[in-house]
């Protein structure tokens, strides 16, 4: 159909194409300030909330006719930011999901993919990200050095993420400020929320800590924050609420 014809037309655009756009595209927005900066005290917790039409594990999530409506919901409730899936395969995304919600929203904006080269990046910030995902697990100290060097040239910022304690130590000798510990085991997709609490204290001062995946309530998000959570980030538990804005209230509260 004329969608997979924009799609596959898209995926052929050239690396040179995209950093031309790139200059056409406002700069990014300031994702560090946004969850609360160098500021050492940090006192509310921040949301990342995600737009995600489904998952390898749970499937369809939720009928989402509409991101950008999907992401004014969170900004309303309070959201710090946006996180968009762009995976096709497994997750149902794509940078149409991404260019409509940073439309909607003036908050900053995550592409959340499986960052695998210099191209992704390039073309997340052509497509307005702020952020970009950057699974430790998935790269080499080169890759996440060198990948990490150019989102921040490019304006944005990453959101580095890890779960074990030999990945922690890797996101911080490459000096990433935005860590997060996914609690989902990305091989087996089990979710063992104790994995926030055991490896949060590595985390030095100065770096934003991000609790990812498994919150389900207001009791997950407090477990997350006594634990040294500065964020979390919320997708399905968002997605399949019938008032989002309502619940990250309440997640903040
Ligand atoms: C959100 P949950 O359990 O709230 O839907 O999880 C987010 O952490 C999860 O979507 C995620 C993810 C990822 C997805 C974390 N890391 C990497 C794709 C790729």
């Amino acid at each position: 159909g004329v969608r997979e014809d924009m799609q596959a037309r898209q995926a052929r655009v050239s690396l040179a194409e995209l950093q031309e756009q790139v200059k056409q595209v406002p700069p990014a927005l300031d994702a560090w300030a946004a969850l609360g900066g160098p500021s050492a005290e940090r006192p509310d917790l921040k949301v990342i909330s995600e737009v995600k039409r489904k998952s390898p594990s749970k499937g369809d999530l939720a009928g989402i006719s509409d991101p950008a409506a999907l992401a004014v919901l969170y900004r309303d409730g309070g959201a710090s930011i946006i996180s968009v899936l762009t995976e096709e395969r497994r997750f149902g995304g794509s940078l149409a999901d991404l260019d409509a919600v940073k439309a909607a929203v003036d908050i900053p904006v995550l592409r959340k993919d499986f960052t695998c080269d210099e191209y992704m990046i390039w073309e997340a910030r052509a497509h307005g990200a702020d952020l970009v995902l950057l699974i430790v697990a998935a790269l080499s100290d080169e890759e996440l050095r060198s990948y990490l060097a150019l989102t921040h040239e490019l304006g944005m910022n990453a959101v580095v993420e890890t779960h074990t304690a030999e990945e922690i130590e890797r996101a911080v000798a490459v000096d990433a400020k935005i860590i997060g510990i996914n609690v989902r085991n990305l091989k087996t997709l089990d979710v063992d929320r104790s994995v926030f609490a055991a490896l949060a204290g590595k985390i030095p001062a100065g770096a934003i800590v991000v609790a990812e995946s498994g919150v389900r309530d207001a009791s997950d998000v407090t477990h997350y924050s006594e634990n040294g959570a500065h964020a979390i980030l919320v997708g399905e538990a968002l997605v399949k609420d019938s008032t989002p804005s309502e619940r990250i209230a309440e997640f903040k509260a």
